[in-house]
């Protein structure tokens, strides 16, 4: 069972938005930097009562080529992404999956992500216009 590890913003103006999740009580919790995405991102769990928290990840362009940028470039700040979390050593089967059922993944092979993470992305056209990001716990 995937359950929703963050939901990915961009950001063109990250202290507005850091401060409005102040104000909503979401605390911040850490940055970092995924030269590898041409991002620094920017971590802010959502408190919950049991079990690990979503998070919202404030995705901030550090490369005018990477995703991020293009796509403020293209549709101005907002919502990125929504990305599932497996189990640790459940990615490569439900990638092999998911090309078998049709659909399109960004990339060949798992790349590395924020946290060490194992990633890969459903392309929107075939997520109902939804960025969808795939992961799992590195090693
Ligand atoms: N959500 C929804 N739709 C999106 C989108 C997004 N995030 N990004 C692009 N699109 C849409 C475009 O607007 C365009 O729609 P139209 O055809 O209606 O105009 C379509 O997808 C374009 O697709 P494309 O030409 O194949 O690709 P783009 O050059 O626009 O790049 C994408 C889109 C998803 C392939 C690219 O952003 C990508 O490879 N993303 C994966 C990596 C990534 O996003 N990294 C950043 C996050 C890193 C992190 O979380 O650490």
């Amino acid at each position: 069972m995937a359950k929703l590890n963050h939901i990915g913003i961009a950001v063109q103006n990250r202290p507005e938005l850091q401060k409005l999740l102040d104000v909503l009580g979401v605390p911040f919790d850490h940055s970092e930097s995924v030269p590898e995405q041409g991002v620094d991102v920017h971590f802010h769990p959502i408190p919950q009562e049991v079990g690990s928290p979503t998070q919202i990840e404030l995705l901030e362009p550090v490369d005018p080529q990477g995703a991020v940028a293009q796509f403020i470039k293209k549709r101005g700040p907002g919502i990125h992404h929504l990305a599932f979390e497996v189990e640790k050593g459940e990615l490569e089967s439900l990638c092999t999956r998911l090309r078998q059922e049709g659909y399109r993944l960004i990339y060949d092979d798992i790349q590395k992500g924020a946290h060490g993470m194992r990633i890969n992305f459903i392309h929107p056209a075939s997520a109902g216009g939804i960025l969808v990001e795939i992961l799992e716990k590195g090693s």
